[in-house]
């Protein structure tokens, strides 16, 4: 791909200059209207019959709109009982024992064949370590709450580093097979730009998940404070694509591309995390049709349940790089039917002001966002889109964080004051 395909490359638009121009990073402030520590949306994980009907219910109640421009609210998965159960079983293919046939044995009496939910219980308890967390890890603080349960900032007391602990609750429906599948595809996918697994334990109805502790929390929470400029929009997509490329090499989909399930460090490392929904294909097996993922975020194909690939991860990461720009994703205020509906009827979401933004990122959008999954880039190619390439490198968005810091330091004293 050359330079003329890329018209604006070269000129920054008035508003980019403007951006370009400013010192600091420029804060989202209409967006203090709901500040820090909300833990809007963190719902369990809902299987389709129940989303549908709530949905329906929510599409019925109009809602008052608020004084204030609101807070786009953390938008929660959808997934499914197969889709859950595909992953979790596929994550780690060798492990995922079939339960005895009842009256198989000769000696023994006839067996209730194990539910799924105890299956899952064995394969979990076969994957965790042995012993005591509580002795390794000293718990800090909650950092926050999810569908899952909470994750907790702790320190490893033989060692001194500060890790993060997720305690995933075990009495949701479907819940050790996301921990079996969150487990399996961090622990089997060691990666720069995936969220390193330490370790994990079963405490009574819990699973306790350490993973390495990012100090700049979620790219959600850095896009509600500041803006961000195309150079760091480039960077953040690169490091994300350079994970997806990683994963779908290993014929793994994430399924849930997302700002708030990217994380980043003080560093500007940036990495992806949320393994709970991921699908394992095989050569044989290179299709899913589950209608799973956050609906605003979802590809077209995975909408209309039809079979999809890793592609669908691609989309979701056109749609983050929307969020990037815009603040929040197409439709993230909308019920999941409604947005299933928008996604069908208008086709790929487009950037408010396109005039707006470079043609290097309009096209990288384009790439992204396309309908038709075979005309939709992989992750490879798009490593060579030259928004991407010209995209600062990770180091610079150190900067952009602490901004980002500094602003959510600035609301906390808003809200105490
Ligand atoms: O609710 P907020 O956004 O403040 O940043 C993540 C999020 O915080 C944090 O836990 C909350 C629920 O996901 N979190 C998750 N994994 C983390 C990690 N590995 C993490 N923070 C640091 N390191």
């Amino acid at each position: 791909m050359t330079e003329e395909n890329f018209p604006g490359f070269s000129s920054a638009s008035a508003a980019q200059k403007i951006r370009l121009l400013a010192t600091s990073h420029l804060t989202r402030r209409w967006r203090q209207a709901c500040p820090l520590g909300s833990t809007a949306g963190s719902a369990p994980p809902l299987i389709p019959s129940l989303v549908e009907e709530e949905a329906e219910e929510e599409h019925n109640n109009v809602k008052t709109p608020a004084a204030v421009p609101s807070q786009p609210e953390r938008a929660e998965p959808l997934d499914s009982h197969s889709a859950i159960q595909h992953a979790a079983r596929a994550a780690s293919p060798e492990a995922a024992g079939t339960p005895p046939a009842a009256g198989t044995s000769s000696s023994s009496p006839p067996q209730q064949p194990e539910t799924r939910e105890e299956q899952s219980l064995k394969r979990l308890r076969s994957i965790v370590s042995l012993g005591e967390p509580k002795n390794k890890y000293t718990l800090l603080k909650e950092l926050g709450q999810g569908g899952f349960g909470a994750v907790y900032k702790a320190v490893d007391t033989s060692t001194g580093q500060q890790v993060a602990i997720k305690k995933m609750m075990l009495q949701e429906d479907m819940s050790e097979e996301l921990a079996v599948s969150e487990i399996l595809v961090m622990r089997d996918n060691r990666n720069p730009n995936i969220v390193t697994y330490l370790d994990s334990y079963l405490v009574n109805e819990e699973v306790w998940l350490a993973m390495e502790f990012m100090d700049g929390g979620t790219l959600f929470d850095v896009l509600r404070a500041v803006y961000l400029e195309e150079g760091q929009i480039g960077a953040i997509c690169r490091e994300c694509l350079q994970g997806l490329h990683f994963l779908h090499s290993r014929q793994v989909i994430h399924r849930d591309v997302k700002s708030s399930n990217v994380l980043m460090g003080m560093d500007g490392s940036v990495k992806l995390a949320d393994f709970g929904l991921c699908a394992q294909v095989t050569p044989e097996h290179s299709k899913c049709s589950s209608r799973v993922g956050t609906p605003s975020w979802m590809a077209p194909e995975v909408v209309r349940g039809e079979a999809y690939g890793p592609k669908v991860d691609i989309w979701s990461l056109g749609i983050m790089g929307l969020e990037m720009v815009e603040g929040e994703a197409p439709y993230q205020r909308e019920p999941p039917l409604r947005v299933f509906e928008l996604i069908e009827r208008n086709g790929p979401p487009k950037l408010q002001n396109p005039r707006h933004h470079s043609a290097l990122l309009r096209d990288f959008l384009h790439c992204c966002l396309q309908a038709d999954e075979d005309w939709r880039w992989c992750a490879q190619e798009l490593l060579q889109h030259p928004f991407v390439t010209s995209g600062e490198p990770a180091s610079s968005l150190a900067a952009l964080i602490i901004s980002a810091k500094q602003v959510q330091e600035e609301w906390r004293g808003d809200t105490c004051a």
